[in-house]
């Protein structure tokens, strides 16, 4: 039987949006899988490759401190004057579980500055419960920052964490799923969410509401 969970289908143009995705490192294989769903989403949507900015962190309880710099930072970038300026440049996003990979070192580029903030952001992490309190700390802590982050900023931050008991809860969810049923990779709603969410912003600040 066909599930009636997830939001009915909309079409909104990302074409003109500016999104971040900030994700965790810690579960590795299912963080992949859930930034590539996003990604997927935003480009179907028209958002362009140079306007969606990735940035990792360390596990999930690192999420909302991250959003709230790169939310401000974003701001810092747009009201700078356009040009060319030096900017730090991080390479590539996903590293493992918690990483034994090198962190990227950030070098001095040349770039060109977007002067636009960011629209949405997508935080990314996967929760999975162990045997000890940590998982409904980080839960209930990085849920709830979130939230506010988005209210106290005006800028939307999409709810992109996966509690789960399991990890075959977090590998279905991710669409990774051990058995005949992959699951559903709710990356895609993510990818989803932002732009809907982004351009939602975007016209409600202008007092338009079509
Ligand atoms: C410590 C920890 C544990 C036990 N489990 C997870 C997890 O399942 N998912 C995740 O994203 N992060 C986990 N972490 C790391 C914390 O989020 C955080 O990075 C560290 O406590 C350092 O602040």
């Amino acid at each position: 039987m066909s599930s009636i969970k997830g939001p009915s289908s909309t079409h909104f143009d990302g074409s003109n949006l500016r999104i971040a995705i900030v994700h965790a490192r810690w579960n590795k294989s299912v963080i992949d899988a859930l930034v590539a769903g996003t990604i997927n989403k935003l480009k179907e949507c028209g958002v362009k490759d140079s306007n969606i900015i990735i940035q990792s962190v360390p596990g999930s309880f690192e999420l909302p401190f991250a959003c709230s710099k790169v939310i401000a930072g974003s701001h810092v970038q747009a009201s700078t004057s356009s040009g060319d300026l030096i900017g730090l440049s991080f390479g590539g996003s996903s590293t493992s579980l918690p990483s034994t990979k090198e962190p990227p070192i950030p070098t001095s580029t040349v770039v060109n500055m977007p002067n636009a903030p960011f629209d949405a952001v997508v935080a990314i992490g996967v929760l999975i419960k162990g045997s000890t309190m940590h998982f409904e700390y980080i839960c209930d802590s990085v849920s709830h920052a979130l939230m506010k982050i988005q209210i106290d900023t005006g800028v939307p931050v999409i709810f992109g964490v996966l509690t789960a008991l399991t990890e075959d809860q977090a590998l279905e969810r991710a669409g990774l799923g051990r058995g005949s049923e992959k699951g559903h990779n709710h990356g895609e709603d993510w990818g989803l969410a932002a732009v809907e969410m982004g351009t939602h912003s975007k016209l409600w600040a202008e007092g338009m509401f079509i």
